[in-house]
């Protein structure tokens, strides 16, 4: 394991990382596959509900024409979300936040998985299926706990339809979401990208601001993806595999630092 790990993952890597302050993750879909969620983009199973491609379910429109199927869609994905667990992915990035003086966690899933493993602030660019958005007062509410099976559940504060707080297709960003993702892109000094196929703007222009200001980006997915030309390295597999072979090296390093010190 040591020596693929020493192998797999380069000196100059290494070297960033054990020295690395403030540390950036995008992470998507990917990060939450081998949790059992499926992913989008080739051949995840929410690719398609009822016949109909999810960019079409997911979009806005759907939301102004036909809510109901919305939020039967949200309802089944709900359904299949709650019994999953974080994975060794969302482990290793939880305890990232101890390992460096400053980590931002920007992710596009809307599953909360990231949370559930004990990461804190997460940017969530796309929302959550937990909550709901009263498309009347705007109030969010946790609806974690709550089941309605059918049609369109009301306001708890105003008895409006609510929505899945969740952003779609043609929505706007939640409110600063992304401009402080591009600020903590701007400032991090290394910047890692997981599990995302990288085609859904703003978000994939994070690591490309992380770039543009100077930051190493490394690419965790086992399929190439547009931004992968970009990225300073790609490490080609699964982020439940790769990730936690960082915590062996820093590990090494930490130990390494301490011999040299006694
Ligand atoms: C593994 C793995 C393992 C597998 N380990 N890896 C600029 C240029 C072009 C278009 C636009 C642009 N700016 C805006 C747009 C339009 C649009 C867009 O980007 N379209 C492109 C697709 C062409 N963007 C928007 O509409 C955004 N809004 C916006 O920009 O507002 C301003 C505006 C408003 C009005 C008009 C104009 C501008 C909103 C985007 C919202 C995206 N929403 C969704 C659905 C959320 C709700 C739901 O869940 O139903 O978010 S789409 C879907 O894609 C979801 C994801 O968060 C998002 C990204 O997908 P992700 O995470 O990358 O997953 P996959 O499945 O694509 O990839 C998985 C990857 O994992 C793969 O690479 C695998 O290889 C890998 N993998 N196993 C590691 N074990
Ligand atoms: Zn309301």
């Amino acid at each position: 394991m040591q020596a693929f790990t020493k192998q797999f993952i380069s000196e100059e890597l290494r070297r960033r990382f054990s020295k690395a302050n403030n540390v950036l993750v995008l992470s998507g879909a990917g990060v939450s596959a081998e949790s059992g969620v499926p992913t989008f983009r080739g051949g995840g199973d929410s690719a398609v509900w009822k016949g109909m491609p999810f960019r079409v379910i997911s979009s806005a429109g759907m939301v102004e024409r036909e809510l109901p199927e919305v939020w039967e869609w949200f309802n089944y994905r709900r359904g299949r979300l709650a019994s999953l667990k974080p994975n060794a992915a969302h482990e290793t990035i939880a305890r990232w936040q101890d390992r460096f003086d400053t980590l931002g966690l920007v992710t596009q899933n809307i599953d909360g998985l990231h949370q559930a493993a004990g990461s804190r602030d997460v940017i969530e660019l796309h929302g959550s299926i937990w909550r709901a958005r009263c498309c009347d007062c705007n109030a969010r509410h946790n609806v974690r706990e709550l089941k309605f099976d059918n049609g369109v559940p009301g306001c708890f504060d105003c008895g409006g339809h609510l929505r899945p707080d969740v952003v779609l297709f043609g929505e706007m960003l939640p409110t600063g979401a992304f401009e402080l993702a591009a600020m903590k892109a701007e400032s991090c000094e290394l910047c890692f990208v997981v599990g995302t196929s990288a085609v859904v703007y703003p978000a994939a222009s994070i690591p490309e601001i992380a770039r543009a200001a100077g930051a190493y980006v490394v690419e965790v997915n086992p399929e190439r993806t547009p931004l992968s030309d970009l990225c300073d390295e790609v490490l080609m597999g699964k982020a439940g595999e790769i990730l936690p072979m960082f915590e062996t090296l820093s590990h090494k390093e930490a130990q390494k630092a301490q011999n040299n010190f006694a």
